[in-house]
Formats: structure tokens, C-alpha cells, sequence
């Protein structure tokens, strides 16, 4: 397999100025006729006086039928095909280019390129799937303008959908029918999508603040057609708030959605047509949990605000993909900050950094948001990319303040709109307005691996002055080793004794939020880390404070800071900024189960300070319930592990459940009271309060589940029962999955037969058991996949599986014996051939064998040889587990 290298970027030597593709649907043979009307890129270096350069077009698992260029038909001796190209040697400067090529949607079980889910056709072309359709320049700085025409039969595929706006119809003989689609905006050839079958649709409009109708449709196949509304209503949610907050319209006369149930992501960002994964769009109560709608609505919001940030503006080439997707994920946690809590949406934003970006980081496949090389692009859809990328998007919105960053996106669509860019080019507009220096700044884009700031106090009562020392390193990484400081942005505060807080001498103001409440110095101030290790002095300080850092997780850094148990539970019980309550309460957490495998037993002082902390959250009635159940929740397995050099998983898993279950003892009559008297009843299923309720709930059940079944089986069976939504259905089942109770199995047979004609509910039926505690649950996953439901085709259902054993159940993954490294091993090499992106994906969890203690270390990474080993594989899959031993 070749590296493709960041500083190897050439510009395109030709430019395809429209594009026409006629589309003749068969599900097995395809014709797809392409026209490109080409000409010489004249921004590409010119060779001098030479005969000018060839056009070489991608192309792969297509099947050339002719080329024609200017209307001559040309012979195969006038061009060089390979298996990923076709190449013709000398063209006019502008020319007419037609293609012939057939392609087989049903056979293709990668899910990129046209293929065939629930007997529909659909297409996949992100990042490098349009080459399996035609051959083509298929960069993502190739823009041009699309023309579509769609030929089908009309039994099989009454609706036709392409990019842009429909301009015609008409009825063929023979049961045919035949579209065609025009897109206006120049686009790339990632963008292009077409979905053709047997789909009904609902639709609504919106106006845009400038006055124009705007047709919405959302597609499903008819069995779903009720499970829309919310999707629909997000929709229109995210469009009035991108016009809001960044006054950005749409800009077609429809904007379409597609769901499918077989789908490698989430969803895609097509021009005027997004495809979905059907998880992400549909819902009802009886279907989808509280966390499924949130979802629904932060992944509408998240490809609605591709239009702008994607669409508009896209990617130079891959490199820069965080371009566009770590500044739209900005925006859909924006967007759902602004819609809810947005404490409890940052606390949940951070948790998943932690958890999965920051084990990315500190592993065989760590680099930077911009990375420098890669084997498949697939692989570097990563939550890097992705969740890092936002949080340095994040960092400018700090350092820059709300408005100046506002003035600064404006900047950025008006310099880039409708062109191919960089992320420089990014920071560039960024720079425009700023008033500080992001040269800086931008070593984020490049460097690798999560930072340390190593943080000492020093009281001067004399003086009355407070100095404060942060020291920044980071770690090496796989190619990069001694990393110059970053710029860090420090939101901090200091309180005094009784929590007051104080009026800071040093650091810049924050600007107020426009819905708080709070003071100035409430607020605290901006410290601007940019040394290796600078010092912060603070004058008129009459006693020695307590500080409160890195408020509201101003910097995707790991914070090393000594203070107390005491102070801890202090700045739980009395920080203005309440995301570092709850972190205050995580570092408790932390320090007592990280504790308990230095020493071998729980520090009775530091329980006694959390469980008592616990108590003052479980006393407050004036605290939001989601943000209640985030205080009550411990960090997970995959979390601890960032804090530790080498990983005995038996071990930390043990002394997690040592003081889950202390504290699920000290408060046990507490949480049982919230599993019962919480929920509201007769109020609407979103209504905040009664999510908030359930999320609270729920929690308290699973803290329970530590506790002997007698005490909490009961309840649990009794809420499976009663239960008239997803939510507290699937929490009474997962609690009753880690037991071995009658009520277990006739719980999960109840919900099977539910299940039936629900894929997404049949998935929950897979996951809940995927992730249980018990002991036989290699066992049990194996025999799940021999279920009559599993379906190994589809990704949904494996991820279910599969994934959801791998990720979310460490115990039963880091089985002692190996049983569930095997598993997973298994899974890849069955599944590369079929769907290598799916496979690759699976691969991550076996990556992290250098950092596990004993055996496990081996046993490990024994499967990864045995991956390498079992025959060709896929790129995609080659290049993770082969960095992975390294
Ligand atoms: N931009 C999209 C990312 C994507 C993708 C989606 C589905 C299947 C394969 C894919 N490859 C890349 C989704 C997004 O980030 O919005
Ligand atoms: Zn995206």
C-alpha cells in the first residue's frame, strides 16, 4: 500500500468545468455515462513548452465500457487502464470527455460507491467513493457543476433523488421513468449522491430569514414513515440557528434527507441530500431513548451545518479534513448547548474526549488534527479529527471572545465561500480579527498526543500575592518526539475560604455569557499559557485561595494539580463554574479507585470526603437532574487508564467495582428512593424535567447494580414493566442483564419479540447484552452472532455486537484468558474482505497492547499477528493493525 504525504499537494493540472452523469439503474449492471467537459487547470505548474500533461482519472471495481473524447471514440491503445486508473496521454486544452462504465450496486458490501440497502439504491462517496462509480477527478478540489439524469423502473423505484433541484420528469416505455437533477454549486465529487427505490416521504417548509420557501422532504421506506417528526423538527431547529448565530441561509429549493439502514457512518453531508443512517433519524417513544432523540437531533444540526461548513467551503484534500468536520462539530455542540444544558452538554462533550481521544493519542495511531500521512483516508475519520479538532476550534472561540469570533467566521465564508481550502487558511481569517497572536496557536494543527500542565501554587502572605506555575510537555508519539510549547488557553479562577470569589489582578476578562447571571470575577479570568513553564502572579490576595483551573475544560489537556481531598470536595460543593464541580468530583473519583491499586483497599478518608460530597448532590434540590446523575456518575474504565503508564485491566476493572460499590452502599436508600420517585408522569416525553428525571433515575439503578440483585432486582423488573418509554425500558433491562434472575430472561424475551420489524430496536437487544457483567459473556457474545437476527452484513448490528462488546464491557473484553481479544480477531478478519471500513474500525481496541501489564500485554498483540497474518488484507485494515505493532 502507498503513503500519501501533506506536503506532497500538488494543485489539479485539469479542471472539470460541469459534469453531466446519466445513471441507466439495474441492480447488478449499472450503466453509468459520464460527460466531462474539461480544460487546463492554469493555476497548475506549467511544463514548459511540452505537449502539456496527461489527464490521469480514478477509477476502481468499475468496469470500463468505452471513452470517448470530443465525440471520436477512443481505442485501448489510446489510454493506459490499471486497477485504480485511467490515464490518457495527450488532450486538447479544453475538451469533451465521455465515459462508459458498469458498475454492480448488489454485490457491493463495502457500502462506498452505488450500492443496494433494503432494496434501495444509494450512494456513499466520502471520502474516496465516487471512483467506484466512474472514473474521475476524485479530489476534493475538483468543484464543478452537476447534472444528473436517473433511468429506472417504476415499480421498483418510484423516487429518483439526486443533488441540487429537479427540472424534469418523464415516463418511458417499457415501465421506465427518468429524472434529472441540476445542482447549481460547483461541488466536489464527494459530495454527489443519488438514491432511487420504493421510499415514501414526509415534508414541511421553512422560510430563511431572506424570505424564500425552502421545501423540506425526509425519505424512509414506508414502515417508518412515523418516526420522522423529530428529525423534521431538528431540521428546522438547525436552520433558524446557523441563520441566528452565524447568519447563514440555505441555498437550494429543497433540501432532502434519505435514511438507510446500511451505512459505514452516521451520516453525509451530500449537497442538498443527506443520506442517513436510520439511527440518526428515526424516533419515536417507542423506539428511541432520551440519548437516541439528543443524538437524532446533533447529527440533523451536525450535516445541516456541512451546507456552510463543507459544502460551501470544503477541504483542499484530505489533510485538511478537520477543516470541516472539528468546526462543525463546534457547531452542533454549539447548537445542542444552546438547546439544553449546556454544562451537562460540555460534561458529556469531555467525557468523550477523555474516554476515547485522549486513548487514541497515546497510541499506535496518535497524530495530529492535520495529519501528515495516511495509507486510507477512512482510517483518519478519527475522534481526533473529529472531537479535538472542536476543541481547538473551541480555543479560538475562547481566545478570540464571542463576538470577535463571529466577526472572524464572516471573515472565513466571505474569503472562502465556494472554493477548496486549508486550515491555515482557516487561522488566517482567524488572524484577521483577533487581537492575539495565533502564530502560536497554530502548532495545535500539527502536534500530536494530549499535553500535561503541571500546576504549583505559592502563597506570599507578606505580600498578599498569589503565584501560580503551569508547565506545559507532551509526549512523544509515534514520529514526533521534544514538541514546542502549544498555546494553551487557561480559564481559571480563585476563591477564597468561605467560596466567595475573588477579583483577579492578572489574565484576561472573559466575556459574559448572555444568559448569566454571573459576576466578573465569578467568571474569572483568561490566562494565556504559552511557555514551558510560566508563572502568574496575583496581587491583593489576603489569604491564601483556592483555585478552580482550566474552567469549563478551556484545553484539551491533561492537568496534573496536587491539592487536597478537602479541596476537592470544596470545589465541588462551591465553584461558580459548574463543569469544575463535577470535574472536581471526577478527580475525587479517580484518586480514590487509582488508590485503591496502589494499596489494595479503598482510602476510607478520601471515600468519607466523596461519599459525603455525594450526599451534599443528593440533599441539593436546586441542581438540574442531568447534571445530579453526571456528578453521581464514576469514570469509566477507558478514562482511568489516561492516568495510568501500563494497564492491568483485571486490576483497575476490580477497583472500580470496589468503589462503585462503596458508594452505591453508603447512599444506597437514597438511590433506590430516586429510582422510584423521580420519574415524572403524564408530562410530554421531551419535556426537559422528565429527561433530566430519567437520566437521574436511571443512573441511581445502574449505581444499584453493584449492590446484592435482591435489593435492586425487584425495582428493576418492576420498571421494565411499567415502562412506557425507551429510556427506562432499556435501563431496567441492562441492570437485569448483569444478573442471572428469572426476570433477566423473560425481560429479554419480551423485548425480542418488541423487537421484531424494529432494526434499531434489535440492535438495543443485542448491545444490552453485549455489555453485561457476567461472567459467560464471551460465551454469550459468541453465541449472538449465531443468533437468527444477527445480521453480519449490516454494520448497525455489529457495531451492536460487536463493538459495543469491545468498547463498552472492558471486563469481558480483557477477559484474563484472551477469549475476548480472540473474539474481535475473529470479527476483523471475517469481516475485511466484505467491509474493510467496518473492519478497520474494529482493529483500535487490539492497538493498545504496548500499554497493558502482564500477559494480556502478549496476548494481545498475538492477535494482531494473527490479523496480519491470515492473507491479503485491506488497506484499511493493513495500516492499523501495522502500526500497531510497530
Ligand atoms: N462527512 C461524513 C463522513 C464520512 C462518511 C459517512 C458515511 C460513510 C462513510 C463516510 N466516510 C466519511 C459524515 C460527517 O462527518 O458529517
Ligand atoms: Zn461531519
Amino acid at each position: 500500500p502507498v503513503t500519501i504525504n501533506r506536503l506532497d499537494y500538488q494543485p489539479t493540472d485539469w479542471l472539470i468545468d460541469h459534469v453531466s452523469l446519466q445513471f441507466e439503474l439495474d441492480p447488478t449492471a449499472t450503466l453509468v455515462t459520464s460527460e466531462l467537459t474539461l480544460s487546463r487547470n492554469p493555476a497548475a505548474g506549467q511544463e514548459s513548452n511540452g505537449p502539456g500533461p496527461g489527464l490521469t482519472l480514478q477509477g476502481s471495481d468499475c468496469e470500463l465500457r468505452s471513452v470517448s473524447l470530443d465525440g471520436v471514440k477512443l481505442a485501448p491503445e489510446d489510454y493506459q487502464l490499471s486497477a485504480t486508473e485511467l490515464h490518457i496521454a495527450q488532450l486538447p486544452e479544453h475538451c469533451v470527455l465521455v465515459i462508459v462504465t458498469c458498475i454492480n450496486p448488489e454485490s457491493n458490501t463495502a457500502l462506498e460507491g452505488l450500492y443496494r440497502s433494503s432494496g434501495n439504491f444509494c450512494t456513499q462517496c466520502e471520502a474516496e467513493g465516487f471512483r467506484k462509480i466512474t472514473y474521475y477527478l476524485d479530489r476534493p478540489d475538483v468543484l464543478s457543476v452537476f447534472d444528473v439524469t436517473i433511468t429506472a423502473d417504476v415499480a421498483t423505484c418510484p423516487v429518483m433523488l439526486a443533488n441540487g433541484n429537479r427540472v424534469s420528469h418523464e415516463v418511458l416505455e417499457g415501465g421506465r421513468h427518468r429524472v434529472q437533477w441540476h445542482d447549481p454549486h460547483p461541488k466536489p465529487s464527494y459530495l454527489f449522491a443519488l438514491v432511487a427505490g420504493d421510499l415514501a416521504h414526509i415534508e414541511d417548509h421553512f422560510t430563511t430569514a431572506s424570505g424564500r420557501k425552502v421545501l423540506l422532504q425526509i425519505y424512509v421506506e414506508a414502515h417508518n414513515i412515523d418516526r420522522c417528526d423529530f428529525a423534521m423538527s431538528s431540521l428546522k431547529a438547525s436552520m433558524r440557528w446557523d441563520e441566528e448565530v452565524y447568519g447563514l441561509e440555505y441555498d437550494l429549493d429543497c433540501f432532502m434527507i434519505v435514511a438507510v439502514d446500511d451505512f459505514n457512518m452516521g451520516a453525509m453531508e451530500n449537497k442538498g441530500l443527506n443520506v442517513f443512517n436510520s439511527r440518526f433519524v428515526l424516533a419515536d417513544a417507542q423506539s428511541a431513548t432520551d440519548t437516541d432523540y439528543m443524538g437524532v437531533e446533533a447529527v440533523i444540526a451536525h450535516e445541516y451545518f456541512h451546507n456552510w461548513t463543507g459544502n460551501r467551503i470544503t477541504c483542499r484534500d484530505w489533510f485538511q479534513l478537520s477543516l470541516k468536520e472539528g468546526l462543525t462539530v463546534f457547531r452542533d455542540q454549539s447548537f445542542s448547548s444552546d438547546r439544553h444544558s449546556a454544562t451537562v452538554k460540555r460534561i458529556e462533550d469531555v467525557r468523550l474526549l477523555r474516554a476515547r481521544q485522549f486513548a487514541e493519542d497515546s497510541g499506535p495511531m496518535a497524530h495530529p488534527i492535520r495529519p501528515d500521512s495516511y495509507i486510507e483516508i477512512n482510517n483518519f475519520y478519527t475522534l481526533t479529527v473529529y472531537e479535538k479538532g472542536a476543541e481547538v476550534i473551541r480555543m479560538l472561540h475562547t481566545l478570540l471572545g464571542p463576538v470577535k469570533w463571529r466577526q472572524a467566521m464572516d471573515v472565513y465564508v466571505e474569503r472562502h465561500d465556494g472554493t477548496a481550502t486549508t486550515c491555515d487558511a482557516f487561522v488566517d481569517a482567524m488572524q484577521t480579527v483577533a487581537d492575539v497572536d495565533l502564530t502560536q496557536f497554530r502548532r495545535w494543527y500539527s502536534t500530536a498526543g494530549t499535553p500535561e500542565v503541571r500546576v504549583s501554587e505559592e502563597y506570599d502572605s507578606q505580600n498578599a500575592r498569589f503565584h501560580l506555575t503551569l508547565s506545559q510537555s507532551c509526549p512523544d508519539t509515534p514520529g514526533q518526539s521534544d514538541k514546542l510549547p502549544l498555546h494553551i488557553p487557561v480559564v481559571m479562577g480563585l476563591l477564597d475560604q468561605q467560596g466567595n470569589s475573588l477579583s483577579l489582578s492578572n489574565g484576561r476578562a472573559l466575556a459574559a455569557a448572555v444568559d448569566s447571571s454571573q459576576t466578573d470575577a465569578q467568571r474569572g479570568v483568561l490566562l494565556d499559557l504559552t511557555e514551558a513553564s510560566q508563572t502568574f502572579t496575583f496581587e491583593g490576595v489576603d489569604a491564601a485561595p483556592v483555585v478552580s483551573l482550566l474552567r469549563g475544560f478551556s484545553a484539551p489537556v491533561k492537568l496534573v494539580h496536587d491539592v487536597t481531598d478537602e479541596t476537592l470536595a470544596f470545589l465541588m460543593a462551591n465553584d461558580p463554574d459548574t463543569f469544575n464541580r463535577w470535574e472536581a468530583g471526577q478527580r475525587l473519583a479517580t484518586r480514590l479507585i487509582l488508590g485503591v491499586l496502589q494499596e489494595g483497599r479503598i482510602n476510607a478518608d478520601t471515600l468519607a470526603s466523596l461519599g459525603q460530597a455525594w450526599g451534599l448532590i443528593l440533599a441539593d434540590d436546586s441542581l438540574d437532574m442531568a447534571f445530579k446523575a453526571e456528578a453521581l456518575s464514576l469514570p469509566t474504565i477507558d478514562t482511568l487508564e489516561g492516568s495510568l503508564e501500563q494497564v492491568d485491566y483485571q486490576a483497575l476493572i476490580a477497583a472500580h467495582a470496589m468503589v462503585s460499590t462503596a458508594l452505591a452502599e453508603k447512599h444506597a436508600e437514597a438511590l433506590c428512593v430516586l429510582v422510584t420517585e423521580t420519574r415524572q408522569a403524564g408530562v410530554a416525553l421531551l419535556d426537559p424535567a422528565a429527561m433530566s428525571g430519567r437520566k437521574l433515575a436511571n443512573t441511581a439503578l445502574a449505581l444499584l447494580t453493584w449492590l446484592p440483585e435482591s435489593l435492586w432486582g425487584p425495582l428493576a423488573a418492576a420498571q421494565y414493566a411499567a415502562a412506557d418509554n425507551m429510556t427506562d425500558r432499556i435501563a431496567a433491562l441492562a441492570a437485569l442483564c448483569h444478573g442471572d434472575s428469572a426476570a433477566r430472561q423473560d425481560c429479554l424475551d419480551d423485548f425480542h419479540a418488541k423487537a421484531i420489524g424494529n432494526r434499531l430496536v434489535m440492535d438495543k437487544w443485542f448491545a444490552v447484552q453485549a455489555t453485561s457483567r457476567r461472567s459467560s459473556i464471551v460465551e454469550d457474545v459468541a453465541a449472538l452472532l449465531q443468533h437468527a437476527d444477527f445480521e453480519a452484513g449490516n454494520p448497525n448490528r455489529l457495531r451492536s455486537l460487536v463493538a459495543s462488546f469491545a468498547l463498552n464491557n472492558p471486563g469481558g473484553f480483557h477477559a484474563a484468558n484472551g477469549q475476548g481479544y480472540r473474539f474481535l480477531a475473529d470479527q476483523v478478519i471475517a469481516l475485511d474482505s466484505r467491509n474493510p471500513q467496518v473492519a478497520a474500525r474494529l482493529v483500535s481496541p487490539l492497538g493498545h497492547w504496548k500499554r497493558l501489564a502482564g500477559p494480556a500485554r502478549d496476548l494481545m498483540r498475538q492477535e494482531l499477528v494473527r490479523i496480519r497474518d491470515s492473507g491479503p488484507l485491506s488497506p484499511d485494515v493493513f495500516e492499523l493493525v501495522s502500526k500497531a505493532l510497530q
